[in-house]
């Protein structure tokens, strides 16, 4: 019924990605064949996961109902994939035939009450149904608390295109996708809590590929910078795949904040060589985003530290010297540091 996208985890370096991910600095970088490793939500906090809805309440395994990933711009709107919502006649979902977990990285811990209905679903109008404009809305029926665990990301400007985020900047990737290097055409092998999706949430660093006014995203085909990112590694080993499709493609800056680059759209397998992940372009779609939720870009920055902690650290370290913008950069030290409010 839905086109299931996601990506499959990524490979992260342990220093790289989180001192309180309980298990992440245990596991070898290899250990995951598309390079991922678990992470704790209070790393990706604006990862969300999308769910089918138990309809019939015959049963309640978010492993099995986890169908895409998403993220949280708010304390209600989440950025998601067209692809994760349309269905296979082109007509957007029902809004309850979906649900949104928040805050949980763990699928068969999800419980019924954690399922949160949705009140809106708002594909992209010029969505070609496949993966062009291949973006989307959906609101939370209700606004949910934010803690450590559930916290929005804050959006690019449009000012950001043809201009960032420059070729060989660090984006962390995110979802409960499908573990395993997949060939153009395979299925994940396993679907089982200890097969070959993911069912703690996993995370990978993917570099982008030839910045803003790429010419190509690897072997490819339909890779439109204006609209799409390229990123991963063209001698393959780290992607998305399967089952993270609408989840955060996130930017971190020099000082803990993060903001939400990209959206998991599409690839040529999984962690192929030559065929990087591509990734809808968020700040291509910031105006729409912003007429649609009334979310501004860079309304909701969140910097996981001074969030728990006066004194910043750094959670991934990207200081290349030559991703650091200014483009509409708001607060002290331009878009790179937001302050600690919201
Ligand atoms: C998918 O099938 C999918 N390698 C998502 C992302 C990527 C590949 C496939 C990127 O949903």
């Amino acid at each position: 019924m839905f086109a299931f996208a996601m990506g499959c985890a990524l490979s992260v370096s342990p220093a790289a990605v989180n001192a309180d991910a309980s298990d992440s600095n245990d596991v070898p970088l290899d250990a995951l064949v598309v390079g991922g490793d678990p992470v704790a939500m209070s790393d990706v906090p604006w990862q969300v996961a999308i769910l089918s809805a138990n309809l019939n309440s015959v049963d309640d395994d978010g492993y099995l109902d986890q169908v895409c990933g998403g993220s949280l711009i708010s304390n209600r709107w989440i950025v998601t994939a067209a692809h994760c919502v349309v269905g296979d006649d082109g007509e957007a979902a029902d809004a309850f035939t979906l649900d949104v977990v928040t805050g949980i990285a763990t699928l068969t811990d999800i419980e019924s009450t954690d399922r949160r209905g949705l009140d809106r679903i708002l594909v992209h109008p010029e969505y070609d149904g496949e993966f062009v404009n291949d973006i989307a809305l959906v609101r939370l029926a209700e606004e949910i608390a934010l803690n450590s665990d559930q916290q929005p990301i804050a959006y690019p400007p449009a000012s950001w295109q043809g201009a960032l985020p420059a070729a060989g900047s660090e984006y962390l990737v995110s979802g409960w996708g499908c573990r395993a290097e997949l060939g153009p055409s395979e299925a994940c092998p396993e679907d089982d809590p200890d097969g070959y999706y993911a069912n703690t949430i996993e995370a990978v660093v993917v570099d982008d590929i030839g910045g803003p006014t790429a010419s190509a995203c690897g072997a490819n085909s339909d890779f439109d910078v204006e609209i799409m990112i390229c990123a991963g590694d063209i001698a393959g080993g780290v992607d998305s795949c399967t089952g993270d499709s609408g989840g955060p493609l996130a930017l971190s800056d020099d000082a803990g904040g993060w903001v939400l680059a990209g959206v998991v759209s599409f690839g040529f397998g999984c962690a192929q060589v030559s065929y990087p992940g591509v990734y809808t372009r968020v700040s291509a779609y910031a105006e729409w985003l912003e007429a649609m939720s009334g979310v501004e870009p860079f309304a909701q920055p969140w910097s996981p530290n001074t969030f728990t902690a006066l004194t910043p650290t750094r959670l991934l370290d990207t200081r290349s010297g030559d991703r650091v913008g200014t483009l509409d950069g708001s607060g002290p030290g331009g878009w790179c540091w937001w302050g600690s409010g919201w």
